[in-house]
């Protein structure tokens, strides 16, 4: 429950209009009272909330370095023929990742070049390889994907228990260390931890001031006011409770990135502020190898220089809107714009731009599922495939993948469980872009590329017509509607100790007994529907669509997959970045609008049409 707002704290409450000299800047130094401070669970509001992000430095070439156990040469790593992660060492010949490979050569000629991993057809495991044919080979992330698996546990294994991690892209997890910090300055400040009997307000009287922080050690601080020479600032201002807990934040995080370099051999960079927003912005104040820290006081002077094109969500229409509205480029040439103004002009929802602008940000760090609920191996296809025939080899490779995909899921989560498989594939010339066939999948505890492969290859003979004239340019196979062992187990239970309650849908012929429990309870009862977590829109399927209980669910989670798709598709345009191959290393990460004035979940309306297709 979070703590009912004392009058005194008025800038708890939503904003007042903004003016020139506060710019709107108005929580930087809260006043904090033993209330916020027996309060258990203040959220995101917490004026002592501690975020950091932390990221891996080059973390592609890392993984190569590694794994070739060369840790100081200039390495670069190449997908096709952009360069996709640069290391230190190579960054200091000036090699970036815009750059053609030959130039990059020609600049460091010791340059370790590595192409990432390939599937080629019918091979079970990727292979590196020097010069892997884009016609015949399938790209392999799988060994990044491993080790931000095993990051992401030592994170977690390294942090006290009460920390919330959560996984932001392949190679970086937001962090909350509120909770251990404040636990941590109750143990240290003990004085803090009652209200003393003459504490003229009881518990809403302000604790006594903080002592100074000594910052030595605990990272790089972004300075208060950039323009002076040196960091003397930070000695010089006097801190406050949330700096001392800032700095409880990176002793912590200073411990886990050290354990990470010591059992994995990473190296990796830290932000740590109040917020989300600022933790991921901060975070590559000092690469590699650091930690930055970035107390409330500099917050201002951070932000007004900036770009706001350059801010998440702020890059696309909208950002282009604002810079012509006001023929301006920076944070700061917007803080004069009030809030209603804001408003009127781009709608009611457009308080989390005004919001972002003051480096406020609501938004939660919440531990994701990490438990997908599908696994999809997909392909542009070099040459299109005309006839049936031509389709199997990607479906081996396809199948490889998958197969690896859920094993090393496995590994972590044993007896995972697909319930579905699908294959999709998109004819240039079709009316409908993408036609699918799926099938349950049994449960079989080997899973390998021959039995997917056997698999897909029959849902291909289904799908295609042999007669036809084709023109297939992407192939998808994936895995849908995948449990854990307990659901599974429970489920195979169930079969077992028939007669089984009566379950709404019982009609089947098929012995997939789980498909009558909805595998996700955002879908409906009757499995005619589902509601989407992200957009809260309901899909329903067509009438003809519904025959059995696991073609009901095999429908379902192939539109569920689909609209997954979508909003992929919708993110990715929301920040365009073309000289991106990848979409798994994260941005700025505004994560949307924070709640006052807003409905519930969905999305932006007035600003909304700033953020269709271009
Ligand atoms: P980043 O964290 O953006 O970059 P990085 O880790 O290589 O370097 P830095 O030290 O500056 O953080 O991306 C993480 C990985 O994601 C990167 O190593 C490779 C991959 N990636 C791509 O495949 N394509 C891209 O365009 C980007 C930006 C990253
Ligand atoms: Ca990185
Ligand atoms: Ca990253």
């Amino acid at each position: 429950m979070s703590a009912k707002p004392n009058s005194k704290f008025k800038s708890w409450k939503g904003k007042d209009k903004a003016t020139e000299d506060s710019s709107g800047f108005d929580d930087l130094n809260p006043t904090i009272t033993y209330r916020h401070l027996s309060a258990h669970n203040l959220g995101v509001r917490d004026p002592l909330r501690v975020i950091a992000l932390c990221d891996s430095d080059a973390f592609y070439a890392a993984c190569e370095m590694i794994r070739l156990g060369i840790p100081d040469k200039p390495l670069v790593v190449l997908q096709w023929q952009s360069l996709i992660a640069v290391n230190y060492p190579a960054r200091t010949f000036g090699i970036t990742r815009m750059m053609n490979i030959d130039k990059a050569k020609e600049l460091c000629p010791e340059l370790v070049v590595v192409h990432v991993a390939t599937y080629a057809d019918g091979e079970q495991e990727p292979a590196y390889r020097d010069n892997p044919d884009t016609r015949t080979h399938k790209i392999s992330l799988d060994i990044y994907r491993r080790e931000s698996v095993k990051m992401l546990q030592l994170y977690k294994q390294g942090l006290p228990e009460n920390a919330e991690v959560e996984k932001a892209s392949i190679d970086e997890a937001f962090m909350d260390l509120t909770r251990p910090v404040r636990q941590i300055l109750l143990d240290r400040y003990p004085h803090l931890a009652r209200v003393p009997d003459d504490a003229p307000m009881g518990l809403d009287t302000p604790i006594p001031p903080p002592p100074q922080v000594s910052w030595n050690e605990l990272g790089t601080l972004v300075p208060i006011n950039p323009a002076q020479e040196s960091d003397a600032d930070s000695d010089d201002i006097p801190s406050t409770w949330h700096d001392v807990a800032l700095s409880i934040g990176a002793e912590l995080m200073e411990k886990v990135r050290q354990e990470i370099k010591a059992k994995m051999g990473y190296t990796t960079s830290a932000g740590i502020a109040r917020n989300k927003f600022l933790a991921k912005l901060c975070a590559s104040y000092r690469k590699p190898m650091g930690q930055s820290i970035l107390r409330n006081a500099a917050i201002p002077n951070y932000m007004k220089p900036m770009a706001f094109q350059k801010i998440r969500f702020l890059g696309g229409k909208l950002g282009n809107a604002l810079a012509a509205e006001y023929d301006v480029s920076t944070v700061g040439d917007l803080l004069s714009i009030t809030l209603d103004e804001m408003q009127n002009k781009f709608g009611e929802e457009s308080i989390w731009v005004y919001e972002v602008l003051r480096g406020i940000d609501y938004s939660e760090v919440k531990e994701k599922q990490t438990l997908n609920k599908s696994m999809l191996a997909a392909k542009n296809l070099p040459e299109p495939v005309t006839k049936l025939s031509e389709g199997y080899q990607w479906i081996r490779t396809l199948a490889a993948e998958l197969a690896l995909r859920l094993n090393d899921a496995r590994e972590t989560t044993p007896n995972l469980w697909p319930k579905t498989l699908v294959l999709s594939a998109r004819d240039v010339r079709a009316h409908e872009s993408r036609r699918s066939k799926q099938a349950p999948w049994p449960f079989v505890r080997e899973v390998n590329v021959d039995v997917v492969a056997a698999a897909a290859e029959k849902l291909w003979k289904d799908l295609i017509d042999p007669h036809a004239s084709l023109k297939i340019i992407n192939i998808s196979l994936g895995f849908t509607g995948i449990e854990g062992i307990e659901s599974g187990l429970k489920s195979i239970d169930t079969f077992f100790k028939a007669p089984t309650p009566k379950r709404p849908l019982e009609d089947d012929t098929t012995n997939d007994d789980t498909a009558a429990k909805p595998s996700s309870k955002n879908i409906s009862k009757d499995l005619s529907s589902f509601v989407c977590s992200r957009c809260g829109q309901r899909s329903s399927l067509p009438q003809s669509a519904i025959q059995t209980i696991a073609e009901r669910q095999s429908a379902l989670a192939l539109m569920q997959m689909e609209h997954e798709d979508f909003h992929l598709a919708l993110d990715l345009s929301k920040v365009p970045d073309p000289a991106r191959p990848l979409r798994e290393a994260g941005r700025v990460a505004v994560t949307k609008p924070a709640k006052k004035k807003r409905r519930k979940e969905s999305p932006p309306r007035g600003i909304a049409k700033f953020f269709g297709k271009s």
